[in-house]
């Protein structure tokens, strides 16, 4: 794009923000104050923001990197944002055991979103400060049930109705997770895969359900919905037999995903873990378990940052599964010592995934979704930290410089690691601050102030 466009582009998008903003307000009670501080502190920002970034046009033009062509791919880009992160896993059903399944939120930092309507204005909130258009998924227990106790295999799409609403509204894709845990029939920490079959049944009837609704979210707002199913399974201490569970499981998984539905609609994904509290010794659904299972059934598979061994990298993974499985859904984490669902930070790790993820970008569908619960710090400051932090990533790897695989494919190993040290230093914050400019959100750490606003004004009355 020539320059004289985006400056055209910088100056709508000023104007934009300013208004978008002023609405947002309004809808959210906060001061005036802030929409005024926020334009003026716009006005006077712009025209740096824009010698930065042409300078770093220059730069990148230098190594052969296209800074507008990335900037589109990452405008193509939706992160899936994890419902559970406003309000700690609690969901909305009428009565809620404890949370189990081998999870644990910590934290107790005020104003956890407690009703829907809370959950969808702290989201809208979220996401006015996010660059780009995303997704939202949500976790079976966050239907609305209107009071009534429905019980998890009696869920239907009509309790889902409000947040297709909302959806639609923002023109979000919506993806769908089945609830295996929280619920005195996982109360002993089995479900799909539970040596009784009356109780496999029940959670068999509700994943089965939880593709139904789906389907109809992905009717409904005309992107597939990417379903994905997760089970706690597993024994705190050894196990006499560690393979009935892994077939009784097996035959749980073919009896939920019997009935065909639509790709366009509802696609399946299944996510392996390592192991969780209380179930520590062993896991029937472990990774060589899922993947066997998605290769020889075609599903997705689910890859979790957090479950894996400390020291594995699910960056090298992409390319090994690719191989062999129609897609991966992302689940972007960060544990620390353990699958502590730490806020998404920008870490070498993620920058790997990243990476791997525009690399294999063209080879096969990579769903991107976050997944942490961190209650300790302002809960919607935690989503826009991480989705910004994962969308950062893959704007650096968007702009790699073509010399680096050059220099391998040449053989030169000296030239491949010199190049890929220079390029952490290339100007890519400016790339990245033109980026939330043309998206009309705040660039640099400016978005805090408006969830500072956000917090006095609706967070903290939420007592
Ligand atoms: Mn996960």
């Amino acid at each position: 794009m020539k320059i004289e466009k985006w400056l055209f582009v910088i100056c709508r998008s000023v104007r934009e923000q300013g208004a978008s903003h002023e609405a947002h307000s309004s809808q959210n009670e906060v001061e005036p104050s802030s929409a005024a501080r926020f334009n003026a502190r716009t006005m006077s920002s712009a025209k740096s923001l824009e010698r930065s970034f042409r300078l770093a046009i220059e730069r990148y033009g230098q190594l052969g990197v296209n800074v507008d062509r990335a900037l589109r791919a990452l405008s193509r880009m939706p992160v899936s944002l994890h419902c559970w992160q406003g309000d700690d896993v609690q969901g909305f059903e009428r009565s809620r055991g404890e949370l189990g399944g081998g999870l644990a939120v910590t934290g107790n930092y005020p104003g956890r979103a407690r009703t829907p309507d809370e959950l969808r204005r702290d989201l809208d909130q979220a996401l006015a400060l996010i660059p780009g258009r995303h997704r939202l998924s949500l976790h079976a227990c966050y239907g609305e049930f209107g009071g009534r106790a429905i019980d998890r295999d009696a869920i239907e799409p009509r309790h889902f109705r409000d947040w297709i609403a909302w959806a639609k509204e923002r023109g979000l894709g919506l993806d769908f997770n089945p609830t295996c845990f929280g619920h005195p029939k996982a109360a002993d920490g089995f479900t799909l895969s539970h040596r009784i079959r009356g109780i496999r049944d029940f959670w068999i009837e509700h994943c089965r359900r939880s593709r139904e609704i789906g389907a109809a979210m992905g009717r409904a707002l005309r992107t597939p919905c990417v379903t994905n199913v997760w089970i706690p399974d597993g024994f705190k201490d050894s196990p006499a037999d560690r393979h009935a569970p892994r077939e009784r499981l097996i035959e749980a998984l073919d009896s939920v995903f019997a009935r065909r539905l639509s790709p366009q609609q509802n696609v399946d994904a299944v996510e392996s873990k390592l192991f969780g509290l209380g179930a520590e010794s062993y896991t029937v659904g472990s990774h060589e378990f899922y993947l066997g299972y998605a290769v020889s059934r075609g599903k997705v598979l689910c890859l979790d940052a957090g479950h894996f061994h400390p020291t594995e990298s699910i960056a090298d993974k992409l390319s090994s599964v690719l191989l062999y499985v129609p897609g991966v859904l992302l689940h972007v984490s960060r544990g620390v010592r353990w699958d502590s669902d730490h806020v998404v930070t920008f870490s070498d790790e993620l920058q790997a995934i990243a990476r791997e993820v525009v690399a294999m970008r063209a080879t096969a569908p990579v769903h991107l979704g976050l997944d942490y619960f961190d209650a300790s710090i302002n809960r919607v400051a935690a989503w826009i930290i991480g989705t910004r932090n994962l969308l950062r990533a893959l704007l650096l790897a968007l702009l790699e410089p073509p010399g680096i695989r050059a220099a391998e494919r040449a053989g030169d190993f000296t030239a491949r690691l010199a190049l890929q040290e220079e390029a952490r230093s290339l100007p890519w914050g400016a790339v990245w601050d033109r980026y939330c400019e043309s998206q009309n959100v705040p660039t640099g750490e400016s978005w805090l102030s408006d969830v500072r606003d956000y917090e006095r004004a609706v967070l903290s009355r939420r007592v």
